[in-house]
């Protein structure tokens, strides 16, 4: 696996791995999220953080890492932009030339990160880490929880054929291709960027692998629900069949390279 240096110059290789993070007062996590990922045996990656305003020291421990360490970079953003503006704005920015998004709280192993990059080597164009192929397991949730994702997962199916392919369609621990990236709107919101992302791999090997979703152990949850979660979550699913309808109407792509 290589990198993206320059040849002949003392310039480090660039990253292969753009690894998305979205943080929102995720403190107790950070130094162990950053600890394993550096031990995941990953190719040579550079973590994007995108930080809505964090109040528990989350902002300073990962500008002072990003100073100690060239792999991290940090967008600041103050407020609430959801955690679909937030990571399109790290992907607008990624280097590599796979992108993975996990959430910063623990619940998604970075030891699964170096199946997803063998898969996307191996031909897939995205790769969900699933909690119900098997092998996975979404954990212990409370029944209402339960209630909120199962009623995602139904609606995503009925509104979106490309979520009707898959077991999982809204985890939100995913790695792709970033050839495959369409660049959404600069004001859309949400909390699902794989529906988004099913929509774009149309056509192309999408492949799922287990993981065990943990049960949050440090920090606060930050979902929202009731009406304020069902009015995003429906706009989104909408935003996502509009591009579909967008990019149906394009030229199909060749099938990219391997590489690409
Ligand atoms: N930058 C940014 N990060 C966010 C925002 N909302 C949530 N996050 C982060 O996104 C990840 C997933 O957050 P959520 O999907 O809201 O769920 P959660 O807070 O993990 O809730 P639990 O599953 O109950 O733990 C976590 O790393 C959060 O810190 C946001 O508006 N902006
Ligand atoms: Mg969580």
């Amino acid at each position: 696996m290589t990198g993206t240096g320059v040849p002949g110059s003392s310039e480090p290789p660039g990253p292969v791995l753009s690894i998305v993070l979205a943080i929102l007062n995720e403190r107790p996590s950070l130094p162990e999220l950053f600890a394993r990922i550096e031990r995941a045996g990953l190719p040579p990656w550079e973590a994007i953080v995108v930080d809505d305003g964090s109040t528990d020291g989350s902002r300073e421990y990962v500008l002072d890492r990003a100073r100690s360490d060239r792999r991290v970079r940090v967008i600041l953003h103050d407020g609430r932009q959801t955690t679909l503006r937030a990571q399109c704005l790290a992907i607008e920015s990624a280097r590599g030339r796979l992108v993975a998004v996990m959430d910063s709280d623990l619940q998604h192993p970075p030891e699964l990160l170096a199946t997803m990059v063998r898969e996307l080597d191996a031909g897939a164009r995205l790769v969900i880490a699933s909690r119900y192929v098997p092998g996975g397991t979404p954990g212990h949730r409370p029944a209402l929880r339960r209630v909120i994702s199962r009623g995602a997962e139904v609606t995503s199916r009925i509104l979106l054929a490309p979520a009707r392919t898959v077991r999982d369609p809204v985890s939100g621990f995913f790695a792709f291709r970033r050839s495959i990236f369409v660049p959404l709107d600069r004001g859309e919101r949400g909390y699902k960027l794989l529906l988004f992302l099913l929509v774009m791999a149309r056509g192309t090997e999408v492949r799922e692998v287990p993981f065990r979703f943990e049960p949050r152990t440090v920090g606060r949850s930050k979902v929202t629900s009731g009406l304020a979660f069902v009015r995003v979550f429906v706009t989104e699913l909408l935003l996502a069949r509009r591009l579909a309808s967008q990019l149906a109407r394009r030229p199909a792509r060749p099938p990219a390279p391997l590489g690409a």
